[in-house]
């Protein structure tokens, strides 16, 4: 009989894949953590049954969660990653030469194990030794982490679960605060911000606490298949630096495009701006300006 994988989300819509080998399932201190090879998608992990990343998609993911905010900065030197234990952001952020210090927070250590093991394409950067001066590992809460190093980073990527078991607290306005107190002066966050057709609701509650933090929110979105909703969004902060900025302090950024784009599956300088525009229905959704209390966001 032939083996599945479901993702459950919320007991409303079942997400599967066929599996041809199940290659790592334990339980560690913060969550179940699996990987399976599947038919369609190549490997996969899953945490507490949910898709973090499949070898199919990944990039998709990754690139955007990393190149939009490394871009926008004119001159990124310090990275934070908060999550992201699989390796794929850092692999991202370590692409871009001006990069000097990459911390990875992740809370579970098991999770890098797994993936420096069954996972060596997306956790490239941790295995290897010629990227070992520029990036380090600190197992710790991502939220203890940002308030304990106030004006530190120059981007803080925000590489998460859904807002449910471990992730839950890095979606409050109290982890946002300090999330802003651990950027420098021109710093970006950016995280990653759910599906507008799964969790409008979510959405929606993520933009309104980013907005009540920081004076520029811009999000971004494109599809990733292995998600629930496949639709998904990721959000840009900043004290003023805007996305796409050509003039300005990201003056010299075309150039910094040209040599990542053949490095890139997914990013190049056309897709750079083309991720911000929105359809009607997410720009309603996520419009601040648009004044509705959450309840009357309604799933039909
Ligand atoms: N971060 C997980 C995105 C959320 C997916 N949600 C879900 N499957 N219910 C991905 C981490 C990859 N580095």
């Amino acid at each position: 009989m032939a083996l599945w994988v479901h993702e459950n989300f919320q007991n409303s819509l079942s997400m599967g894949y066929k599996v041809t080998d199940m290659l790592f399932n334990a339980q560690s201190k913060f969550q179940q953590i699996s990987i399976v090879e599947t038919a369609l998608m190549g490997k996969m992990l899953l945490l507490d049954g949910m898709v973090m990343t499949s070898e199919r998609d990944e990039f998709i993911y990754h690139e955007l969660i990393a190149h939009i905010p490394l871009l926008a900065h004119p001159c990124p030197k310090t990275v934070l990653i908060i999550g992201g234990g699989d390796g794929g952001t850092l692999r991202e952020v370590l692409k871009h030469p001006t990069v000097e210090r990459a911390v990875l927070c992740e809370i579970d250590e098991m999770v890098i194990d797994a993936c420096k093991q069954f996972l060596p394409t997306i956790a490239s950067t941790l295995n290897s030794e010629q990227d070992a001066a520029r990036f380090e590992i600190e197992l710790r809460d991502g939220a203890a982490y940002v308030y304990e190093n106030p004006n530190t980073f120059d981007v803080i990527i925000v590489d998460s679960t859904d807002p449910i078991g471990p992730g839950e607290r890095l979606f409050t306005e109290a982890f946002y605060k300090n999330t802003k107190a651990a950027l420098t002066e021109s710093g970006i966050m950016v995280n990653q911000s759910e599906s507008p057709i799964s969790s409008p609701d979510e959405c929606r509650r993520i933009n309104a606490m980013l907005h009540a933090v920081f004076p520029v929110v811009k999000p971004y979105t494109a599809c990733v298949p292995t998600y629930p909703g496949s639709q998904w969004t990721w959000t840009f902060c900043s004290n003023g630096i805007l996305p796409n900025n050509n003039t300005g302090p990201s003056a010299s950024q075309p150039d910094r495009v040209a040599p990542l784009t053949p490095q890139c599956r997914y990013f190049n300088a056309d897709i750079q701006h083309a991720v911000f525009a929105l359809p009607n229905y997410m720009e309603a959704l996520l419009s601040p300006s648009v004044d509705r209390p959450l309840q009357s966001c309604s799933r039909n």
